[in-house]
């Protein structure tokens, strides 16, 4: 048993370069012959988002016409540069991606260019000196989104006085919707002298660390917090627990926007602990299975696509949430 084992795993490591662990664990989906061959670099499974995104791009390219190697980074650049690195080694036709950050990345995808094997970036951009290591992007404009979350909350604060307090939970330190949403943002908000952000920390996308953050803040700050603005879903529903915890309501003493617009956002929303979210729309397999096969054959694609999203607020909750479906 150990011996046959021992002799699993070997094949395994020879097969790819982690079956786990490693580059935080890679497998296979069943494939057609003549499929194309894409790997696929996950960020980890941090939020509701993140399941609802994996969970799409893996039906998508389940489909026989391609043969999927997935691997999640966990959180960790190292960990993608590892993945991207042993796709090259395996000569797969296409490498999509979701880049944990957005910088660091022109050595590794100079190594794709030159094994000529053209790269998708899905959901998060990357800051590349040289364009062409990329064929295009497919994802939100997080600019537009935090733009929408302060615009909600310039529209709910009609008729206050200031000074607003707000605290910000902001997403993975360096990654391209933590540095987007908060731009946009404060674009919106700074242009009225009643907001002011008072504090200001990651919570790396994740509800432990969204409720410890938010603890945090609220030993700071005591009850002078007016609004909490959080990058995502997930951290605020985290910190509504460190709200309540502390004997506050959260939607009413500290009113909450976030983004996302995942199930339990919505739930939040129903309960009336959650003020508003902005759709960030995870299921874009389909159209990431598009564009593989359209760079696989060498068609023209389009350097940025978007996804289509909107802001839904608490009156709308009930009615929305059978309609979800992430
Ligand atoms: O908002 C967050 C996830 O990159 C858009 O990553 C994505 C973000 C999403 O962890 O929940």
């Amino acid at each position: 048993m150990r011996n046959l084992m021992g002799v699993a795993a070997l094949l395994c490591a020879a097969v790819l370069t982690a079956c786990s662990g490693g580059d935080g664990g890679a497998d296979t989906a069943a494939a057609g012959e003549g499929a194309i061959t894409v790997g696929f670099s996950q960020v980890g499974a941090e939020s509701e988002w993140r399941t609802a995104n994996t969970r799409s791009v893996r039906e998508a390219l389940a489909a026989p016409e391609f043969d999927l190697r997935f691997s999640d980074a966990q959180q960790k650049q190292e960990n993608q540069i590892k993945a991207l690195r042993s796709f090259i080694a395996q000569g797969v036709d296409v490498i999509a991606f979701s880049p944990v950050v957005e910088t660091g990345w022109d050595t590794v995808l100079r190594e794709a260019k030159a094994a000529g094997i053209p790269v998708v970036l899905t959901d998060r951009a990357v800051n590349v000196s040289d364009e062409s290591l990329y064929a295009t992007l497919v994802g939100s404009d997080f600019v537009e989104e935090g733009r929408r979350a302060a615009r909600w909350l310039v529209e709910d604060s009609e008729g206050e006085a200031g000074p607003i307090r707000i605290v910000e939970l902001q997403g993975t330190v360096g990654s391209a919707p933590a540095n987007d949403r908060m731009r946009g943002f404060k674009e919106v908000i700074d242009a009225d002298a009643r907001f002011q952000i008072v504090r200001s920390q990651s919570g790396d996308f994740t509800r432990a660390r969204g409720k410890e953050v938010m603890e945090a803040f609220l030993r700071a700050e005591g009850r002078n917090i007016d609004v909490l603005f959080a990058h995502n879903d997930d951290m605020a529903i985290g910190a509504i627990q460190a709200i309540e915890e502390a004997g506050l309501k959260p939607g009413t003493d500290i009113r909450i926007v976030s983004i996302d617009g995942v199930r339990g956002a919505f739930e939040a929303m129903k309960a009336g602990k959650l003020n508003a979210t902005v759709e960030c729309n995870p299921l874009l397999g389909p159209q990431l299975a598009q564009l593989v096969r359209d760079v696989h054959a060498g068609r023209e694609v389009p350097k940025r696509v978007m996804v289509e999203e909107g802001v839904f607020t608490q009156d709308q909750a009930e009615a929305e949430l059978p309609n979800r479906k992430y």
